[in-house]
């Protein structure tokens, strides 16, 4: 088993032998020249059988980015991919066109193009993943982690752990039998579909789970039959970044015989919560700290919501003997909630202040016809939510469907301000989940103009409409 030593008080040096993928270890600081990024094809090996999927590396072929404290996302992505791609920055609050999204400006890389971006990174755990057709399933996404001052003086492992969901099926056959068409809406509202005959999708009372049947979970592209293998010390402390870049399941975390501490979502500190189990949605990040007390190998889970299936990563002391873990736990998960979100504050919440304009959006759609949607509106029809720059923003989402929705801002961190009709002080976040028959309002300081897409970040979702758009211009 290969394992993913990540450096300790920074002891590992560049030349140590057995980082594989997902190492922490600083890299050189790159003011200049741009850190290369390649977006390209490569074989993974799932349940025995190879399959030709996506990935995004650096220099050393390792998966993603790991920026030093101050570091710019100073970064020449390569299109080496064989077709037409571009890649969000997921949780950066770049200028508007280096978002990666062509929908908002951004302009798409041809096969052997390269495009340069040049931001201020915002620390934290985030990610990158492709914002093109489908190619997020065929796991075109990586770690982007911007680490801290404090980061790095703090005597903790990292741990990076990237979570997906693995079909063997092309995409767009998935997506066809489900009825939808993608193209973000380009069918007829009302036209009647076939109904999914790929997925069974699991009825839990009047909600529906998991509308895509996969082949594996994957944590840092292995499953629980061959997992990936962290090796720690005894009495030492891991930092977990957890990513959940599956596009349209939902994990529970869970941490098994260790106690965590929360001390991040998506990037932003939270006051320290502690946690065993805990949900994650699709595009969510969460950063735990564990401390390995004893000896031994503790598996750090995630149980697909609804379903038994999960994937994990193994911390393992030095000799510890690593037995195998079920690739099924003995009981289904629960649907994913906002148990976890009522209990999180932000250690920044953003200053008290009245907000300057309110809005309100209705999450629509339906399974059959699979189509999904915003105020019954597709991203064809979207109707932008215009407000001004230098505003305080609320928007409150309304469910309205059968589905819980993971619901993703590009460009902005908001605070989450109520679950329902119960105000909250609650986490700074890019992404948040709005559960059936639930609302949830979000509040944001309108603080980098452009063009801004806001959507469910279920890939099927998104690829039959459910998104839109938040505009402002520069004040004058
Ligand atoms: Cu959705």
């Amino acid at each position: 088993m290969r394992s993913i030593l990540l450096s300790r008080r920074g002891l590992l040096g560049a030349s140590a032998a057995g980082i594989a993928a997902f190492s922490h270890r600083p890299r050189a600081f790159a003011a200049s020249p741009p850190f290369r990024l390649t977006a390209g094809r490569r074989t993974l090996e799932v349940n025995g059988k190879s399959a030709p999927v996506f990935g995004i590396t650096g220099p050393d072929g390792t998966p993603g980015v790991v920026l030093d404290p101050g570091q710019r996302f100073a970064v020449t992505l390569a299109n080496q991919a064989g077709e037409d791609t571009i890649v969000h920055w997921h949780g950066q609050t770049p200028p508007y066109l280096q978002d990666g999204a062509v929908e908002t400006g951004g302009t798409l890389i041809a096969n052997g193009a390269d495009q340069g971006y040049d931001f201020v990174a915002r620390p934290g755990t985030h990610w990158m993943h492709s914002h093109h057709g489908l190619q997020e399933q065929m796991l075109m996404a990586a770690p982007l982690i911007v680490r801290t001052a404090e980061d790095v003086r703090a005597d903790a492992q990292e741990a990076t752990v990237l979570l997906h969901d693995f079909t063997f099926r092309d995409p767009a056959e998935i997506l066809a039998e489900l009825g939808g068409h993608g193209g973000h809406g380009a069918e007829m509202p009302g036209m009647a579909m076939p109904q999914s005959s790929a997925a069974p999708e699991t009825m839990a009372g009047d909600i529906d789970l998991n509308d895509v049947e996969y082949d594996a979970y994957l944590a840092n592209d292995r499953t629980l039959a061959d997992p990936r293998v962290v090796r720690t010390e005894r009495g030492g402390r891991v930092r977990l970044r957890l990513i959940n870049g599956a596009t349209t399941t939902a994990f529970w975390i869970d941490l098994g015989a260790l106690d965590g501490t929360l001390i991040a979502v998506d990037g932003n500190a939270v006051r320290p919560l502690a946690v065993r189990r805990f949900p994650l949605a699709q595009g969510q990040r969460a950063d735990v700290l564990l401390d390995l007390k004893e000896a031994g190998a503790f598996a750090v889970l995630a149980q697909r919501e609804g379903d038994r299936r999960r994937t994990g990563i193994i911390l393992a002391t030095p000799q510890a003997q690593i037995a195998k873990v079920a690739s099924e736990a003995d009981s289904a998960a629960a649907a994913v909630d906002l148990s976890l979100e009522a209990r999180l504050a932000a250690v920044q919440p953003l200053p008290p202040r009245r907000p300057d304009a309110v809005r309100r959006i209705a999450l629509t759609g339906t399974m059959t016809p699979y189509v999904w949607s915003i105020d019954d509106r597709t991203w064809r029809d979207h109707q932008p939510l215009v407000v001004s720059h230098g505003q305080r923003v609320e928007v409150t989402m309304v469910n309205r469907s059968r589905m819980a929705h993971p619901m993703h801002l590009h460009g902005h961190h908001f605070q989450v301000t109520a679950l329902g009709d119960t105000r909250i002080s609650g986490a700074l976040r890019d992404t948040v989940l709005v559960p059936v028959n639930g609302s949830v309002t979000i509040a944001f300081d309108a603080d980098n103009p452009g063009h801004w897409l806001f959507h469910c970040h279920n890939l099927f979702h998104m690829a039959t409409g459910m998104m839109t758009e938040i505009v402002y211009d520069k004040a004058a």
